[in-house]
């Protein structure tokens, strides 16, 4: 059974309106995006495998809350970090990783992901941990993530699809940048 990922990101943004989501590259930033434009978002455009530690240092420098969609080919670039998630641990940070088994983006390639426990190794790394394939029981998970005490992660199975239609980002991505940091050094 897989979840749907429209459906998910859309969950996100209903349990928490007001996060700071920071998207993978690609497919993940492709459904947030279909979703509206938001100066909270964050969708990262260039190097996969860092959505996870860039939304660690963005959760250590505010209290509000702050969400990363990462893909599982970025999550198992950088599976490192969520043993640096773990020590740091701040109770604003919920990782989501939208898993497909694919590098979904770059035409669907199979990654190694059914061969990870995502959730296992969140929890070897001392982190609170949640699996869905259901966009019921990732609603439920991510609301939980986000009331639990320390990060968490919430590992969703997702089929590998991109939504029908997104928009382009067709403003420059430094712009994206400036306003989304005004939103927590101006805002
Ligand atoms: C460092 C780096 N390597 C490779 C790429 C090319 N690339 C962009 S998206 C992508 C696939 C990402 O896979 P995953 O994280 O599973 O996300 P999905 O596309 O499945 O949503 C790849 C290989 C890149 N942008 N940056
Ligand atoms: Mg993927």
């Amino acid at each position: 059974m897989t979840a749907d990922q429209t459906a998910c990101t859309a969950a996100v943004l209903e349990e928490t309106p007001d996060a700071a989501v920071i998207s993978n590259v690609g497919t993940a930033s492709y459904h947030l995006t279909a979703l509206g434009d938001r100066a909270r978002n964050f969708p990262l455009t260039g190097a996969m495998g860092v959505t996870t530690p860039v939304g660690l240092g963005l959760a250590l420098a505010t209290d509000e809350q702050v969400t990363v969609l990462d893909g599982d080919g970025s999550m198992l670039m950088s599976l490192g970090a969520l043993s640096t998630v773990a020590r740091l641990d701040p109770s604003n940070l919920v990782v989501v990783v939208m898993d497909n088994a694919a590098y979904e983006t770059t035409g669907g390639q199979t990654t190694l992901s059914t061969e990870v426990d995502f959730a296992g190794v969140a929890r070897d790394c001392g982190l609170s941990a949640w699996s869905a394939d259901t966009d019921e029981a990732f609603r439920e998970a991510y609301a939980e993530a986000v009331a639990a005490d320390g990060a968490g992660v919430v590992v969703c199975e997702v089929a590998a699809e991109k939504p029908d239609e997104y928009p382009p980002l067709d403003y420059g991505h430094s712009y994206v940048k400036h306003r989304f940091r005004s939103e927590f050094v101006d805002g």
